[in-house]
């Protein structure tokens, strides 16, 4: 097998690019050019509008705004706030969730699927389960994880899942998460006018925040979306633009929430409407996602991965695009407008994600069968719209296998060992290979794609690098699409690899880049690390063990960086995230010796040479090796 190359995957995008041109679409590659060069102050932080005395803007000449406020208390302030929402979105995915377990029944719209997984959860909350239908406790856990949210007194349940010297950490340092909208809220709270503008006080509040998220608001997500939907287990798929079928009705879904996505790819298979699309002259339903709803279901039921966050305009340019359906967050609002220059339906269904251009279909768990039915009845019946001369499809499509939940990653690791003991699998396994040093580490990448990086060159250069050097890489979000486009997902990518990590890979039966997920599943690759730092007695910072996000642009992504870097993990970005205004900002976040790296013993480093960033990555897992001497 060969990979795709930036050039192949380039050259269709400028394919679709000439169809946009003649139906005088819009393009974010257009935006961009309009909107270059960004305001300076703006890239560094140095703007501040939370009060109508401004905005202020912090130069040599004006080194305060009217308030008094200096160049690290803006900076920081303006992080903070960027991470209050991040860890309020991905929360409030999570917290939706936990709202559709609460209307699970048996034979209704939502169900549960991994009782196995409930009663686990329910144990670890000290939940009596013995004797109780699964309903009752669906619902009772589904009232205790939204109590989560609100609860007066306490820190987040989950925390206790981290090694006891996180713990202990996250106490002494005092960033224990409280209620997880108390933290959003204290978040906001500490940015306006005239609360806080110490530095040192915001940035610790942003790893209070992000760890809300992370092992909060998006550990419900996850843990509960598993229960209902099913944990993921290793399934083929496949990806990149070429998934869409020339001859079928596409139904591109794009977001996050899987509540949506399920009832769609249900209703999709339903004989009755597929009877329908073939009267209307198609050979059937084809339901492709984008973004993080594509892992969402590529992990669960294989269904093909259309794109990734850049991509989610080209789904449209192909003309062969009957409906978008999206829920919430990373819905470009030029999707509705696009949309109207081809025959595609552009359905929104979240009152969170409200769109001009869009026909809104509002999703709830009541009626969420009946509107999923009536929204692929809606994209079937549109078929015979299409204008067959707007219609080219880029023949870009490889084989990928997802679904590497924490579960099934040690299951797959006992295929080799059998070393399982009553059902319980541990990471041992792993944990042998990286003290043989036959893997030298891992690296988790996520995130998205951001228009200050070639797309997906980020991901893919760091993601060879590292199998190269025998370094496994785990992923989510639009990195996890990334190497499934480029076919790095695929088992036979193997051959990419140094020879140890490709002996791993054939033992194990795994693609060497193991997909971990949709944006809140980072919550799965903590969970990950604390286990592996239970099985090898290592703490998590000392693990060789780091994380990135070389193309990140999300508020969601900041959240995440900041929880990542409060569990231990050294995390690398490859896109500045509005501090370079502050020295005293960058050194507490960035320092070798700074306020991150005392405190939780990890902090974040940016570059934005992807070559160089590769190489100060594979060095950090190098130098932790030595530490621990091995
Ligand atoms: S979808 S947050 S563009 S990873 Fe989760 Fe992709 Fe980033 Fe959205």
């Amino acid at each position: 097998m060969e990979l795709l190359t930036f050039e192949q995957v380039e050259k269709a995008t400028e394919r679709l690019l000439e169809t946009g041109a003649k139906v005088g679409a819009d393009s974010w590659q257009q935006r961009v050019k309009n909107q270059t060069p960004h305001c300076k102050f703006g890239e560094q932080g140095l703007c501040c509008k939370f009060c109508a005395m401004g905005p202020c803007r912090i130069t040599p000449k004006a080194p305060k705004g009217i308030c008094g406020c200096d160049a690290a208390g803006i900076v920081a302030r303006n992080y903070l706030n960027f991470t209050a929402s991040g860890s309020a979105t991905h929360s409030d995915h999570g917290r939706e969730i936990c709202h559709t377990l609460y209307q699970t029944k048996e034979g209704g719209n939502y169900q549960v699927k991994d009782p196995e997984k409930l009663i686990r959860i329910a144990h670890e909350w000290g939940v009596e389960t013995e004797g109780k239908d699964i309903y009752d406790l669906a619902h009772e856990m589904a009232e205790l994880a939204l109590l989560e949210y609100g609860k007066p007194f306490g820190v987040q349940r989950w925390l206790k899942r981290a090694p006891e010297h996180t713990q202990e950490i996250w106490k002494k340092v005092d960033i224990e998460p409280r209620a997880i909208d108390r933290e959003v809220s204290c978040s906001l709270h500490m940015t306006h006018m005239g609360c806080s503008s110490k530095a040192e006080a915001l940035l610790k509040q942003s790893l209070r925040a992000g760890l809300a998220d992370g092992w909060g608001g998006s550990m419900c997500g996850t843990e509960f979306s598993d229960v209902m939907f099913g944990t993921p287990k290793p399934v083929d798929t496949t990806a990149n633009l070429g998934v869409m079928e020339k001859d079928m009705v596409n139904i591109i879904v794009h977001g996050h929430d899987p509540s949506l996505s399920e009832m769609i790819v249900f209703y999709a298979q339903d004989p009755e409407l597929i009877a329908l699309a073939k009267a209307e002259g198609a050979k059937g339903i084809n339901v492709c996602g984008v973004c993080c709803t594509a892992n969402e279901v590529a992990m669960r039921h294989g269904i093909p991965m259309a794109g990734n966050f850049l991509q989610q305009e080209n789904v449209v340019l192909t003309g062969a695009a009957e409906a978008v359906v999206v829920d919430v967050q990373c819905i470009f609002p030029a999707l509705g407008p696009l949309s109207k220059c081809f025959h595609t339906k552009f359905i929104t269904t979240s009152p969170i994600a409200q769109m001009p251009d869009s026909e809104f279909i509002r999703f709830n768990p009541e009626n969420a069968g009946e509107n999923a039915y009536n929204i692929v009845k809606m994209a079937v019946e549109n078929f015979k719209n299409r204008k067959p001369e707007l219609v080219h499809i880029p023949d870009l499509k490889t084989k990928a296998t997802v679904g590497y939940s924490v579960e099934a990653i040690k299951k797959c690791l006992d295929r080799v060992t059998n070393s399982h003991v009553d059902e319980t699998y541990t990471f041992k396994p792993l944990v042998e290979c990286i003290r043989s040093g036959v893997l030298r580490g891992a690296v988790a990448i996520v995130g998205c794609n951001n228009p200050k990086v070639r797309t997906d060159e980020g991901h893919i250069r760091l993601m060879k690098k590292f199998l190269e050097n025998d370094i496994i890489v785990a992923v989510t979000g639009c990195a996890a699409q990334a190497a499934a486009k480029y076919g790095l997902m695929d088992k036979e990518a193997k051959k990419f690899c140094g020879a140890g990590l490709r002996r791993v890979c054939t033992l194990v039966d795994i693609p060497p880049i193991l997909h971990m997920g949709s944006c809140v599943d980072i919550s799965r690759m903590m969970i990950l690390a604390a286990e592996v730092s239970k099985d090898s007695g290592w703490n998590i910072s000392e693990i060789p063990l780091l994380g990135c996000a070389p193309e990140w642009m999300s508020q969601k992504a900041v959240s995440i960086g900041n929880y990542v870097v409060a569990t231990g993990i050294d995390t690398y970005l490859g896109v500045d995230p509005y501090t370079a205004g502050s020295k005293e900002c960058e050194e507490i976040m960035q320092g070798e010796n700074g306020l991150f790296k005392q405190w939780v013993e990890a902090k974040y480093t940016v570059e934005h040479d992807i070559d160089k960033l590769a190489d100060v990555m594979i060095e950090a897992i190098e130098a932790k090796r030595t530490a621990i001497g091995i």
